[in-house]
C-alpha cells in the first residue's frame, strides 16, 4: 500500500497473507472457515504443496496461524495476458477458529457507485518499494468501469474487463504484493486487488475484481472445492 497508514488486524480480520515457499506472495480474504479468496494470478500454475495462508497476523512473517492449502481453483475464464477474471478460491487443510483477528467478510451484492469511498489493505510495496512488515490501509474512491476504460486514463477497454472496477486516490494505491487482498465498503467486500500499471500514478488507477459481479462464481466454486 502506497501512501497509506497502519491498519490493526482486528479492524480487517478477513485479511490474510497468501504465502508461497514460505514467503508473502499476495493478499487474500476469508470467505468461510475453510475457504479463502484471492487473485487468480497469485495461484495460477503453482503447486498447492508450496502454499500456506497466514491468518490473524499483524506481520506477514510471523504471528497468527499458518495453515497449509489443500486445494485451489482459478476462474475458468482467467486470462493471464489481460488479467481478466482474476479470481481464485482455495480450501484450507484445517478449518479456522474465528475470533477478534480472524473472521469472514460478507460479499457485496451491488457494485460500488463511482465516487464512493472504499478501503484497501495489504502488506504490499510501500513508498520505499519493499513489502510492509505490518498491515497497511488506504482510502480510495471508486472509478466506475466505463470511466476507467475511457481515454481519461491510460488503459483502454481491452484491459479494463467487464468484471472489474477501478479505484484511486491522489497519493494512495495498492501496489505489488497487495493483489488478492480486500477492497471494503461498509464492512462488505466490494473488490479484490487485481493489478495496475505502476502505483499511485494519476493516469493509471488500481484495477479490482468486482465482487458483486463474480459473487455467483465465488459461491459456486467455494461450494464445489
Ligand atoms: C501487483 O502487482 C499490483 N496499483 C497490484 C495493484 C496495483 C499494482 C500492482 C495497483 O500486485
Amino acid at each position: 500500500i502506497v501512501g497509506g497508514s497502519d491498519q490493526v488486524i482486528r479492524n480487517a480480520p478477513w485479511q490474510v497473507s497468501i504465502q508461497i515457499s514460505a514467503r508473502h506472495e499476495c493478499g487474500g480474504v476469508i470467505y468461510s472457515k475453510e475457504i479463502v479468496m484471492t487473485a487468480g494470478h497469485c495461484l495460477h500454475g503453482k503447486s498447492v504443496t508450496l502454499m500456506k495462508v497466514r491468518v490473524g497476523a499483524q506481520n506477514h512473517n510471523y504471528g497468527g496461524t499458518l495453515v497449509p492449502v489443500a486445494a485451489y481453483k482459478v476462474h475458468e475464464q482467467f486470462d493471464s495476458r489481460y488479467l481478466h477474471f482474476d479470481i481464485a478460491v482455495l480450501r484450507l487443510s484445517t478449518p479456522l477458529t474465528f475470533g477478534l483477528s480472524t473472521r469472514a467478510i460478507n460479499l457485496a451484492k451491488k457494485s460500488p457507485l463511482g465516487g464512493s469511498t472504499v478501503t484497501v489493505t495489504g502488506w504490499g510495496y510501500t513508498d520505499n518499494g519493499a513489502y510492509a512488515d505490518t498491515l497497511k490501509k488506504a482510502q480510495l474512491q471508486i472509478i466506475d468501469r466505463g470511466e476507467c476504460a475511457s481515454p481519461k486514463y491510460g488503459y483502454g477497454a481491452d484491459f479494463v474487463g467487464e468484471e472489474t472496477i477501478c479505484a484511486a486516490n491522489t497519493h494512495a494505491d495498492a501496489c505489488t504484493g497487495d493483489s488478492g487482498g480486500p477492497l471494503v465498503a461498509n464492512s462488505q467486500l466490494v473488490g479484490i486487488v487485481s493489478w495496475g500499471y505502476r502505483c499511485a500514478d494519476v493516469n493509471y488507477p488500481g484495477v479490482y475484481v468486482d465482487v458483486a459481479v463474480l459473487r455467483p462464481w465465488i459461491v459456486k466454486a467455494a461450494n464445489a472445492l
